[in-house]
């Protein structure tokens, strides 16, 4: 069938189905030509799945992009993303400011599918949460868009079982993720299957390419199992389509998802790359790439295309997706803002609660009743003050939620008070998750509970985050406010030794541009940093903490603490202008003041700064960090058990920096703090140095 201005009257449904479809692969092909990168392969195979779902299932209503309770749609083979973009087009998804205002005008015009990969276009080559409306979460990592489809998941039981009343079946969302041969050999991808197998959760729905190729060339070069089998093994329910164009086998195949109540499911897809078609396989190994100009036409001749018309979308294909999706899904979305609306009067609380989610806002009394600790000299660890603190701002915040990777009892992360409950298989109203021993699925699924709206927070041992970063770096490209609490922050934590005890990773996650580090020094700084991350909307928050006993500073005798809000404040100052700057974080800052007493009295003029978190700290105004690190001040010492990567910035080229430059060593911690130079006397012996230094000059 050519497309002419005659063949799109009176057409067949079938013709327009194919119409619409060819027409999601043309956009692909013609944008990733234009752009002359991309991958238009995956779209080109996957369109009549992304089509079928769309138009017949999704429950998505273009016009309302946030709508609370959508279904997800999330494209974890980011690599695909004209596969998305053009079905946001196609679909007429409206653009949305702030996560929450609806505006206007369209997420993505034609206009925008031909900026494709260009500087500052709304359709990158991946596709970004921040960047285009209706894109539910950033993908092109393989495997990360999966992790995030449990998260997402798990959020929709979580909201049901907390909001839903009789009656008012306020949330209930399903969540369906395009997935390829690379999500399904990714690591995460497996442990986000076997958490989300574990917990049985039935809106959870992936569509896996099996497409038999990758980039470098065939899948079977590097990839055998049955993967179906081992779903089965993961607890899920599985099922086959034999051919990506079978659009009533992919509708038996929804419906069986749909139907399927007590566990996700897998639907298993072979698609053919390239024209999509069976019988026209692109036999080029280097699907990765733009199909060229004469490739381009015999794709377009054989969809019954016109060779030479470029992003064409013919008569009657936008009011066949606006009959479909648009009008099938503002239906919902209107039914379900009337129940709401309802359900408000009814339970005004809890739909406040809902509202304010949505916003990312706190509720008014959320930092009621925080704890001061009073003056310590044996102290106690920042992870027992945090999981104080964490136990009063979770009954005040009723959706913080979060757990560990098997390690709450350590991290201190479980949530003790009465109803804060267990979320499990089949019972999910529970505050308290059990990731098992799955760090990377957890920051992918803390990331899918963060873009559903949740305040969701994950504890491990700060070493693992190496373990789970991929993610951690992807919450910060998105900008979502997740909490990862990390105990055993160093050496200090004793006998467990070199593997266990974290160098590089507050140098390199102060690296990340986006992430906020947090590394309390006492009870009451721990308290003030929780009082800062809860009011983050838009940036991930590192919080570090030890597992040993920290004294608790006397605030009557030294600065309070809530300067930790301004990332570094003076703790404790010379009667003067300093001689001499002593910088602490974490477990080191008791280092600094013991050695400020002893220094203050021989007379040395001593300020000690706290040094809480540096990204902080550099947001603040020149006025601020100049009362605080006098430019003229050069002799400083700063003190921190972690690699000295970074301190230059703080200590300054005169300045000395303790810290690590080997890996630890498993021993009690007196032994290895006296080792590797974390003593009082080594910061009074540093501190005279770089005086006599900078006297000298
Ligand atoms: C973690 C990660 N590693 C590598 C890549 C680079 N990459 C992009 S697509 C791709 C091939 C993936 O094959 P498959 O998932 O089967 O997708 P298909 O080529 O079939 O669309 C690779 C390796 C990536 N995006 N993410
Ligand atoms: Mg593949």
């Amino acid at each position: 069938m050519a497309v002419s201005d005659q063949a799109v009257v009176n057409k067949t449904s079938k013709q327009i189905e194919n119409l619409s479809i060819n027409t999601i692969r043309t956009l692909s092909i013609d944008a990733v030509q234009k752009a002359n990168s991309g991958h238009p392969g995956a779209p080109m195979g996957l369109a009549p799945v992304a089509y079928c779902l769309w138009q017949q299932f999704l429950r998505y209503d273009p016009a309302d992009p946030v709508w609370p309770n959508r279904d997800r749609f999330v494209l974890s083979n980011g690599h695909a993303s004209m596969l998305l973009y053009s079905m946001l087009y196609l679909s007429g998804v409206k653009a949305v400011a702030n996560e929450s205002e609806v505006l206007p005008q369209a997420a993505l015009t034609l206009e925008d599918l031909k900026q494709f990969r260009q500087l500052d276009s709304k359709t990158p080559g991946h596709p970004e949460y921040r960047i285009t409306s209706g894109v539910e979460t950033t993908t092109g990592p393989l495997g990360q868009g999966i992790g995030n489809s449990v998260g997402m998941a798990i959020a929709s039981n979580w909201l049901a079982a907390q909001y839903n009343r009789p009656g008012f079946e306020i949330f209930g969302y399903n969540v369906y993720a395009i997935c390829g041969d690379g999500d399904m050999m990714e690591g995460v991808g497996s442990e986000a299957a076997s958490l989300a197998g574990h917990l049985r959760l039935p809106n959870l729905c992936w569509i896996y390419d099996a497409n038999s190729v990758t980039l470098d060339g065939p899948a079977d070069w590097s990839f055998s199992e049955d993967v179906a089998t081992r779903f089965r093994g993961y607890g899920w329910n599985t099922t086959h389509v034999g051919d990506a164009n079978d659009l009533d086998a992919l509708a038996t195949a929804f419906k069986y998802f749909l139907d399927t109540h007590d566990r996700p499911t897998l639907i298993v897809v072979n698609s053919h790359i390239g024209y999509g078609s069976p019988h026209k396989q692109d036999t080029s190994a280097a699907h990765g790439e733009p199909l060229g100009e004469e490739e381009v036409k015999l794709a377009k001749k054989f969809y019954g295309w016109p060779e030479d018309a470029k992003f064409l979308v013919p008569d009657g294909v936008l009011e066949h997706f606006q009959d479909g999706i648009g009008r099938r899904g503002h239906e919902l979305s209107r039914k379900w803002h009337d129940l709401f609306a309802s359900y408000s009067q009814q339970f005004p609380e809890l739909a406040d609660q809902i509202n304010r989610m949505q916003r990312r806002e706190l509720p008014n009394a959320w930092d009621h009743n925080l704890p001061t600790f009073p003056a310590d000299p044996k102290g106690v660890a920042t992870r027992d003050s945090s999981g104080k603190v964490l136990n009063v701002v979770a009954q005040n915040i009723p959706w913080l939620v979060g757990g560990a990777a098997d390690l709450q009892t350590s991290n201190k992360t479980a949530l003790k008070f009465d109803g804060a409950g267990e979320f499990e298989a089949g019972s999910y109203a529970g505050r308290n998750f059990h990731f098992g021993v799955r760090e990377h699925a957890m920051a992918a699924a803390l990331n899918g509970m963060a873009l559903s709206r949740l305040r969701a927070f994950g504890g491990t041992f700060f070493n693992f985050t190496d373990y789970m970063r991929p993610s951690m770096r992807l919450a910060a490209i998105m900008e979502l406010p997740t909490i990862y609490v990390l105990t055993h922050d160093s050496i200090g934590l004793g006998e467990d030794g070199p593997t266990h005890q974290p160098i590089e990773q507050l140098a390199g996650l102060r690296a990340m541009p986006g992430m906020i580090v947090m590394r309390p020094g006492d009870a009451n700084e721990v308290v003030e940093a929780w009082r800062v991350i809860l009011q983050l909307k838009h940036e991930p928050v590192s919080l570090v903490l030890t597992r040993q006993a920290l004294p608790t500073h006397d605030r009557s005798k030294y600065a309070a603490a809530s300067g930790v809000a301004k990332g570094a404040y003076v703790l404790a100052d010379a009667k003067g202008k300093p001689d001499v700057i002593l910088i602490g974080t974490g477990s080191e800052l008791s280092l600094c003041v013991a050695a400020y007493e002893q220094l203050t009295a021989e007379a040395i003029g001593v300020r000690v700064v706290s040094m809480p978190s540096t990204e902080l700290f550099d947001k603040q105004d020149d006025a601020y960090k100049h009362s605080v690190l006098p430019p003229e001040v050069k002799a400083r010492v700063s003190v921190e058990a972690a690699a000295t990567f970074g301190w230059e910035r703080y200590a300054g080229l005169e300045g000395a920096i303790l810290g690590m430059t080997t890996f630890g060593a498993s021993a009690p911690i007196k032994d290895l703090m006296k080792k590797f130079g974390f003593t009082t006397d080594h910061v009074v012996q540093a501190a005279k140095q770089v005086l006599a230094q900078a006297n000298k000059k």
